[in-house]
């Protein structure tokens, strides 16, 4: 049984989750990385504890997850904590909330990064994250109908890849 939820913020830092470009290996991860946009720290990994619609989607063939719980996939993506300066840069990036609205999901933490540990304990594996997510709910109505993914990769065997725009 779950008890309790991790909350969204560590001290200054805020839990954020990431599922599609902005991954590691994925088109936009050196946002990331990029320390004149902010701090970023990847935590861990883990996957939604409810279901969602993962679709790639537009010209672009950019990764949405649609704000549909109980529909879908359980997503696998990179928990990352961090600071307002980048929480900002990725808002903008995002379109954030035009495109993306920025959203509290509930993750299933499955590791956790050792050197990030806060003080008072890691979260233990299978334990809860609050993060926030970029999901949307302004997404186009034929989106439902395309393939779900569970776990994006712009160079998987959809032949959808990210078109850097
Ligand atoms: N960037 C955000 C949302 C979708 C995307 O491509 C992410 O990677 O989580």
């Amino acid at each position: 049984m779950q008890s309790f939820v991790r909350s969204l913020t560590k001290g200054s830092m805020t839990y954020i989750f990431i599922y599609g470009t902005l991954k590691k290996g994925q088109p936009n991860y050196y946002r990331m990385t990029d320390g004149s946009k902010g701090k970023a720290e990847y935590c861990g990994k883990g996957y939604t504890l409810e279901k969602y619609p993962l679709v790639i989607a537009g010209e672009y063939n950019i990764p949405f997850l649609l704000n549909v719980p109980g529909l879908g996939h359980h997503i696998t993506g990179e928990i990352y904590s961090v600071n307002s300066q980048m929480l900002q840069y990725l808002d903008e990036f995002e379109g954030c909330p035009d495109w993306y609205q920025r959203t509290p999901v509930r993750i299933t933490v499955v590791e956790w990064e050792g050197k990030n540990n806060p003080p008072e304990g890691s979260p233990a594996v299978n334990s809860i994250q609050e993060c926030f997510v970029y999901c949307t709910t302004t997404y186009q109505p034929e989106w439902m109908k395309s393939p779900f993914y569970d776990n994006y990769d712009s160079y998987g065997d959809h032949g959808l890849q990210y078109v850097v725009h």
